[in-house]
This record gives structure tokens, C-alpha cells and sequence, in this order.
């Protein structure tokens, strides 16, 4: 087989094998609207709002104060029509569009719109998940959002094509708030740490895990984490959350990296980066080698040492492009870096998408950067009187696509 043929057998392969996304923000239709889709919610997406107000002068709260509608059609005139949409983010609304088999060339809002309404919800959803090639998808599920534990508390039939991840950053992050919303919800807990406190948040953990059926629990952290350190942190991850988890035999995702509300005014635009401390992970997956941990960092920085740190450690399992790494500069390098330091034992990508429309463009994006990567080093191989064959090429793919996920949550 020569190089065109491989290139073109591997592209093949990564366009039509199914994703597993293991983290979106997304819901399954029963949640109702906190299910978001239409060219509205993908116009006002925080990504695009961050861009907008660079060239907008608007107050901050004069924005906020319009309704949705608004807010995206100045998203749009900015964005769209006022400039070229080349970021990654406006880019992507347009491969959706186009993907959706919209003519966006005609730079027709109305009629956009026009096309949306006339979707139900259920059926879009299978729509988008078609066109996406994503078979399943992971929620972010938290407790702590008064709307979705609404929905959870009533009850539902489960949509099989979702999973849950039960995400817990209140629990770890803000421990004194926390202790009051638990005890309204029934858990003797008081802000000493004392034993009872300790089996009560347990047997909250246990809960939600059953609740949601959670495939791992996760959380994000802030660059200065450290572990150990004499702050409550530590005493939550090693007395409750990883006691749980191994309990459970579930994986635990840190998220590393962020600075949130590094400007308050843009609410969901406005967390930021930083480089994270490693050794804090490092000495996670030391200290708990029982545990399993899925693991992304949000700076460029960091993404070498958490290659070498999964080099080092059999119970980490490094995950995705995340947020600000997600365009496709990083994601070639990430994930050429990924596959020369640690093989085939990852999972490349997530989409993080918040509207369900995003899914299209986010593995419309990367796919074609995996295919590449994956030529190359398979290129490689073959110079060397090595032979592929597509059923390596069909394994392998399926394994970056969420099969080594499932295995090692599995394992
Ligand atoms: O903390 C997270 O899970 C992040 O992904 C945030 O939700 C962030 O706002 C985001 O959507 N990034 O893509
Ligand atoms: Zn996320």
C-alpha cells in the first residue's frame, strides 16, 4: 500500500468509527431546556462572547441584559458579517452550518433560524449525533446545579446513548458553603472534619454515584493545586473521594489549569489559564495506585510532562484537547506528541461541547488532524518493512476514539 492509499484507508477508518465523547456538557432531552441547540445557542456559546466583546465597547451588564436573541445577532454582526469568522469557534459554526447542509454563504440569520424552528428536539438530536459520528456521549453531572438535581430527585428513563460523569467541584474546591447545602440536602455534616463528616459525605458520593450511574467523578482545579497540602483538599481526596472511587472502581478526572473568573463581568468567557504544578498528579497517581485517574491540563505548558507522567504511571490516562488547547494549531501538536511519548493507551480528544449543534464541528475538526498524525507515524512504520493492515488501523482508531477509555475505566 502506498502512502496515498494509506492516507486515504486511514482517513476512512477515523471518519466512520464511532466517537465515544467522554466529556461533554450536554444533556439528555429529559433535562428540557438545559439541553442547548439552534443557531441561538451556538451564537451565544461563552467562547464566541469572549471574542465578540473584543471588538464590541458594550458595558458588560448592557449585554447581559439582552435577551438571548440579541445577544446573538450582535454575536453574528461582530463576529460573522463585521469581520471574517476565521477563530476556531465562529469557524465552527460554520462547518456546522454547512455540515447541517445550510447555505451559509447567504449569511441569512432569519433564515437560519427559520430552518431551527422547525426541528423537535428528539430528532435533532439524533441528527446531529448522526452527521457527528458520536455514538455516545458523557454529561458533566452535578449535584450542585439546582435545576439538574430537580430533574434527577423527579426521575426518568434513562436515553442509552448517554452516560454520566458526576462532577463534584463545590465538594473540593468550596468545602464551607458546601457543608450548608449538604445538610439541607440531609447529610449530617459540619465544617470540622470529623468522622461522622467523613461517612456522611460518603454516603453522599454513593448517592449521586448510583443516581446518575456515574462512569467517573471529576473535577477541575485551579494552577497553584498542590497535593498533598495541609488545606481540606487533601483530607477529601484521601478520606473520601479516592477511598470512594476505588470503592466504586471508578476513575477520578482532574481537569488541571484553570483560573476562574479571571474577568468576572464575561460569567462563563471569563475563567483563564496557568501553567498547573504536576507533582501534585504525580503524586496522586504515586500515593493512590489502586485509583485510576483520567487526566487533562488546560495550559500548552503542561502538556509534556503529563505525557511523561502517564509514561510513569499505568493508572493515569491522559484525555483530550481541552478548552483553550482545542484549536488546531495545539491539537496537532498535542496529539502528535501524545502518540510519539505514549502510544496508543489515550484518548485524544473530547468535544466539551455545551450545544448539541457543536458536536459536528468539534469532530469534524479534529478528525481529519488525527488522520494525518496517524498516517505519519503508520508511514513511519511501513518505510521500515513494517506492514498495516486495516484491521490494525480499524483497532487502533477505535481505541483513541473511546476504546481505551472504556478499557481502562474497566480495568
Ligand atoms: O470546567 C469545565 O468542564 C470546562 O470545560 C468549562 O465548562 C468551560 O466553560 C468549557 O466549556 N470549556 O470548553
Ligand atoms: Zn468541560
Amino acid at each position: 500500500m502506498n502512502r496515498s492509499q494509506l492516507s486515504a484507508q486511514v482517513a476512512r477508518c477515523v471518519n466512520r468509527t464511532p466517537v465515544y465523547d467522554i466529556h461533554t456538557h450536554l444533556y439528555e432531552p429529559a433535562f428540557g431546556p438545559l439541553l442547548l441547540w439552534g443557531i441561538d445557542d451556538l451564537l451565544v456559546y461563552h467562547y464566541l462572547i469572549a471574542e465578540a466583546f473584543r471588538h464590541i465597547q458594550l458595558p458588560y451588564d448592557e449585554f447581559w441584559a439582552l435577551p438571548k436573541s440579541r445577544q446573538a445577532e450582535l454575536v453574528w454582526n461582530t463576529l460573522f458579517l463585521e469581520h471574517s469568522p476565521i477563530s476556531e469557534a465562529c469557524r465552527g459554526v460554520v462547518t456546522t452550518l454547512n455540515r447541517l447542509g445550510l447555505d451559509v454563504k447567504k449569511r441569512d440569520l432569519i433564515a437560519l433560524r427559520k430552518w431551527f424552528a422547525r426541528w423537535k428536539t428528539e430528532d435533532y438530536l439524533t441528527h446531529c449525533l448522526e452527521i457527528a459520528g458520536v455514538e455516545k456521549v458523557c454529561m458533566t453531572n452535578s449535584p450542585f446545579d439546582d435545576q439538574e438535581r430537580a430533574v434527577w430527585q423527579e426521575g426518568f428513563t434513562r436515553d442509552e446513548r448517554f452516560t454520566s460523569g458526576l462532577r463534584i467541584d463545590p465538594l473540593l474546591l468550596d468545602w464551607p458553603e458546601t457543608v450548608g447545602r449538604l445538610r439541607e440536602w440531609g447529610y449530617q455534616v459540619t465544617t470540622n472534619f470529623s468522622a461522622k463528616t467523613i461517612g456522611e459525605v460518603r454516603r453522599f458520593l454513593e448517592d449521586w454515584t448510583r443516581t446518575i450511574r456515574a462512569q467517573y467523578l471529576m473535577v477541575s482545579l485551579p494552577p497553584d493545586f498542590e497535593y498533598p497540602s495541609r488545606d481540606l483538599s487533601t483530607s477529601l481526596l484521601t478520606k473520601v473521594i479516592l477511598p470512594h472511587c476505588q470503592d466504586y472502581g471508578l476513575p477520578f478526572a482532574v481537569m488541571m489549569g484553570v483560573s476562574r473568573g479571571v474577568n468576572p463581568a464575561l460569567r462563563l468567557a471569563g475563567d483563564g489559564v496557568g501553567p498547573s504544578r504536576m507533582e501534585a498528579l504525580q503524586n496522586l497517581c504515586s500515593d493512590f495506585s489502586r485509583n485510576r485517574f483520567l487526566a487533562t491540563t488546560l495550559s500548552r505548558e503542561t502538556q509534556h510532562s503529563l505525557c511523561v507522567l502517564a509514561r510513569k504511571f499505568r493508572n493515569l490516562h491522559v484525555f483530550g484537547c481541552w478548552w483553550f488547547t482545542n484549536v488546531p494549531s495545539l491539537i496537532n501538536e498535542i496529539t502528535r506528541m501524545r502518540l510519539e511519548l505514549i502510544g496508543l493507551s489515550v484518548t485524544p480528544q473530547h468535544s466539551d461541547a455545551r450545544v448539541l449543534d457543536q458536536l459536528i464541528y468539534k469532530w469534524d475538526h479534529f478528525r481529519p488532524i488525527l488522520a494525518q498524525a496517524l498516517t505519519d507515524k503508520y508511514a513511519n512504520l511501513v518505510e521500515n518493512g513494517w506492514s498495516v493492515t486495516s484491521m490494525d488501523i480499524e483497532r487502533d482508531v477505535r481505541d483513541l476514539l473511546g476504546g481505551a477509555f472504556v478499557r481502562f475505566c474497566r480495568s
